[in-house]
């Protein structure tokens, strides 16, 4: 395989997809000596079967606003791999949906999955529908509208879909009483589910606990601890409140937050009151980060990322893809972040990437580092199949060797000749390495 060749030839067909692209472009270039170490793979054209998704189902959703209006989103589901097992990822619903973005979340879920140790293939979906604004009725409708449509294509054993942006508890409530009355089935067919019905506990912290987990690996490859750390944190969603949360309970400074329209920054770091209110504005009254800024009176930075704002020794972005370009990164390296773990998919640009390796900080990418969300998902599964449900306690553990288990690999894909692990690299190989050989023994699908 030539990387730069593959990827000209996925750019010349699908020109309109930069996202998916760069997500492409990422692993390949890092996985290409060990793909031609086996010339089988390149007999196989294994490459391009792993970059293209196995399918796409795009489709039409209407539904009927409170005041009567009709709306048609689009909707989408991508199964991108089932090499190692059900097709597993989260469903989207922003109005920056497309095809690209959703065809780089599946391909890299497709190597996150494999991470995990546990058997899910890689998958995503959505729908340009923001829930911003919309009243529950309406959000249920949408969500019932999406089902309709998707239900067929899903199932505990085919494809299980959870939540991501714009999708948390509410909207999978919702997905899960549709797809149960149209499947006639109560059935482990969405994870992150209610605890009344299914939910693990621990899911939805898991991602943010996850990432907080993974971090103390590599802080303990450099005889560093997490306590009295300045972490800045993007975002007030699911992911960035649960690592908040995990960071505190450890003693360390969450110096910043921030949603689409602003950051907040907090030099002494946010108290557990101060969080208890974000997550009450965040989940209750759907309401905005700088109402935290008029609360405590902190510094807010109107339509202002975090990273140029704050002075930190870790960032964890915990929002959205390309949120750290070049300059950021070298302005958080400059004001002495010593390491970047990713709870978001892709925040980082390729430029942010190379400061972060060319720094040698410590740089873990969101496919290793937030693997912990569909992890706990994948052990929702198990408890759904058993019909049994385990306890707080246990799911925790699992979470945190899992973590553990990721890191180990990473490190031993990702050691370089000097010593500096790449968990970029360590990440791409020992997902790549798996569904490969599962692929090969497959036969050419
Ligand atoms: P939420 O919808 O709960 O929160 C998203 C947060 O990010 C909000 O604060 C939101 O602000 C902000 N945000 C979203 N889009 C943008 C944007 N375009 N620009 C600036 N800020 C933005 O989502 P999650 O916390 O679940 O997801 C956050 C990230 O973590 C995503 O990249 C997701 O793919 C990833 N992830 C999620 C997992 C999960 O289990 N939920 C698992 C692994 C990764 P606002 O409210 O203003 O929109
Ligand atoms: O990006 C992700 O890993 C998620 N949004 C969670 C997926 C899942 O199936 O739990």
């Amino acid at each position: 395989m030539n990387a730069v060749a593959v990827i000209d030839e996925l750019k010349r067909r699908f020109p309109n997809e930069p996202e998916y692209i760069q997500a492409v472009e990422e692993v390949l270039t890092t996985i290409e000596d060990v793909y031609n170490e086996n010339p089988e793979f390149d007999r196989y054209n294994l490459i391009e079967r792993l970059c293209i998704p196995d399918r796409i189902f795009a489709f039409r959703v209407s539904w009927v606003d409170d005041k009567g209006k009709v709306h048609n989103n689009m909707g989408y589901r991508v199964q991108h791999n089932n090499a190692i097992g059900p097709y597993k990822g989260g469903i989207r619903f922003h109005s920056s949906v497309n095809l690209s973005i959703l065809k780089f979340l599946a391909f890299e879920q497709t190597f996150k999955n494999s991470l995990t140790t546990l058997a899910m293939g890689g998958a995503k979906g959505g729908s340009d529908f923001s829930p911003r604004g919309k009243s529950d009725m309406e959000v249920m409708r949408f969500c019932q509208a999406f089902i309709q449509e998707l239900w067929r294509q899903i199932g505990p054993d085919t494809d299980v879909p959870a939540g991501d942006i714009g999708v948390g508890g509410r909207e999978v409530g919702y997905m899960f009483g549709e797809y149960k009355k149209m499947a006639r089935e109560f059935t482990g067919t969405f994870t992150g589910k209610g605890i009344e019905f299914g939910g693990s506990l621990i899911r939805p912290e898991a991602t943010g606990y996850g990432n907080v987990y993974f971090l103390l690996e590599m802080l303990k490859t450099r005889g560093l601890d997490i306590e009295g750390k300045r972490v800045a944190i993007s975002g007030s969603g699911n992911v960035a409140t649960y690592t908040a949360q995990k960071l505190l309970q450890l003693g360390a400074k969450v110096v910043s937050m921030s949603d689409s329209d602003g950051s907040i920054y907090v030099p002494d770091g946010i108290t557990q009151e101060q969080l208890d209110y974000i997550f009450k504005l965040k989940n209750i009254y759907r309401g905005r980060i700088r109402e935290f800024a008029e609360e405590y009176g902190c510094q807010y930075f109107e339509g202002e990322r975090p990273w140029h704002h704050v002075a930190c020794d870790i960032a964890m972005p915990s929002a959205t893809q390309n949120e750290i370009d070049g300059d950021d990164a070298r302005a958080l390296i400059a004001n002495g972040c010593i390491a970047v773990s990713e709870g978001a998919n892709m925040p980082s640009t390729p430029d942010a990437i190379r400061e972060f390796l060319k720094a040698q900080i410590l740089y873990a990418p969101g496919k290793a580092a937030n693997a912990g969300g569909v992890s706990v998902s994948g052990l929702e599964m198990a408890q759904n199949s058993q019909k049994l449900s385990w306890s707080a306690e246990e799911v925790d553990n699992k979470l945190k060797s899992i973590m553990s288990e990721i890191h180990k690999q990473c490190v031993k894909y990702g050691t370089e000749k000097d010593g500096y692990i790449n968990y970029v690299r360590g990440a791409n190989v020992a997902g790549f390495m798996k569904v490969a050989r599962a692929m090969m023994a497959q036969g050419i699908l």
